[in-house]
């Protein structure tokens, strides 16, 4: 999806083939553990060539891995510990994060009901030291009986500016204050989404309206590479995804989107950021009988950022209509061989199949489909078929 515009390098590179052969990205096969491990996840190796580093990843929470005595239950605290990968720093707010359980699923509220400030706001956050590359994505949802930040009334978007999804952000400068924040994404009013912060805008997405789902899952995708001369002058590669079961996948990028072709970073800002937080913030107008559920978070940073291995509902990436980030076991990346950890929620009867998308690091999909897991196939029940290769 990135253009390479490096015509020097594309010269001197085609003389160089003659002696050297170039391995880009791919899979070859895939294979599924057939039991879950310690944590209570599947173990997924793929198996390819031109896998090259892995990325810094910094957090994979799905807040369902199992923990010596407890694993978590409706309405207990998420404590730091939670994620699967990495651990949560600290708060966006005083309120407290807590488990919703649904079905056998668990995921994170947003909201604190001890609180009716601005404490209510249950938000989760990690640090990770000043970056200028970053990728995300995650799953959010508004639970049946719940509305919209700020809506009053249920499945309705409010007229005002109410929720901002994610936050990425410099110390703690998300006012007007030079220190780089980005909002990924915000509701604006209406319906209406944006990229941006209160030092900068990058710019719009699709409207919710064309996307959202209510009572499920909607899944987000975030990421940016800075210019490493000057991130301020030249320009990065920026790019937004939202899919839903709705709306399958809507992205925006650097080469799709005028407003994203640009530096990422801002002049007069920190050309840098060092911490993310879920949620941003939400607020604004009637918040009675608002909450929401996050889940699937996924956090990566540095130059790879944007290499990665996904899952989806679809053989046709384009036409997924859910998508989990799968986190690497980052002591047995190689160049041939990644191990990543699957959810067992993810499997069973009725859940569908999964398939397998590689991104390399420029974000292109590099290999698409690969059927992963095969809940629907022809097999007896509760029985999961593992088909290698492609
Ligand atoms: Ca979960």
């Amino acid at each position: 999806m990135r253009a390479i515009s490096l015509t020097l390098f594309t010269i001197i590179l085609t003389g160089l083939l003659t002696s050297f052969s170039v391995s880009a990205m791919q899979v070859d096969s895939t294979q599924k553990s057939s039991e879950v491990d310690d944590k209570g996840y599947y173990t997924l190796t793929v198996n390819g060539r031109g896998f090259g580093s892995p990325p810094n990843l910094i957090l994979y929470d799905d807040f369902d891995k199992v923990t010596s005595g407890t694993d978590g239950a409706d309405g207990e605290q998420v404590p730091f510990t939670s994620p699967l990968f990495g651990q949560w720093t600290g708060r966006g707010y005083a309120g407290i994060s807590n488990y919703a359980e649904e079905g056998n699923n668990l995921a994170m509220q947003a909201r604190d009901f001890n609180y009716s400030d601005m404490n209510r706001i249950a938000s989760l956050r990690v640090e990770f030291g000043n970056q200028t590359d970053i990728f995300i994505s995650y799953a959010v949802k508004v639970p049946d009986g719940n509305t919209f930040a700020a809506a009053s009334t249920e499945e309705k978007f409010p007229a005002m500016s109410s929720w901002k999804f994610s936050w990425i952000y410099k110390d703690n400068g998300v006012q007007v204050d030079g220190k780089y924040d980005m909002c990924v994404p915000s509701h604006a009013g209406n319906g209406s989404l944006i990229v941006g912060g209160n030092d900068g805008t990058l710019g719009y997405g699709d409207s919710f309206w064309s996307f959202w789902v209510w009572d499920e899952y909607n899944y987000f995708a975030f990421g940016q590479v800075a210019d490493k001369v000057d991130p301020v002058v030249n320009k990065g590669y920026i790019y937004l995804r939202s899919v839903s079961p709705k709306a399958a996948v809507q992205e925006r990028d650097s080469e799709s989107y005028v407003r994203f072709n640009r530096p990422v970073m801002f002049s007069g800002v920190t050309p840098f950021y060092d911490r993310v937080r879920f949620p941003g913030w939400w607020g604004n107008g009637d918040n009675t009988k608002f909450n929401a559920y996050y889940d699937n978070i996924y956090v990566a940073v540095g130059e790879l950022a944007f290499k990665r291995f996904e899952i989806s509902d679809s053989e046709t990436y384009s036409q997924s209509g859910k998508i989990y980030t799968l986190p690497p076991v980052l002591d047995n990346w190689s160049d041939t061989s990644v191990e990543l950890k699957v959810n067992r929620e993810l499997m069973g009867v009725g859940n569908g199949n999964y398939y397998l998308h590689a991104f390399d690091q420029d974000n292109n999909l590099v290999s698409e489909g690969i059927i992963v897991i095969c809940n629907a196939c022809p097999s007896p029940p509760g029985e999961f078929k593992v088909i290698s290769g492609n």
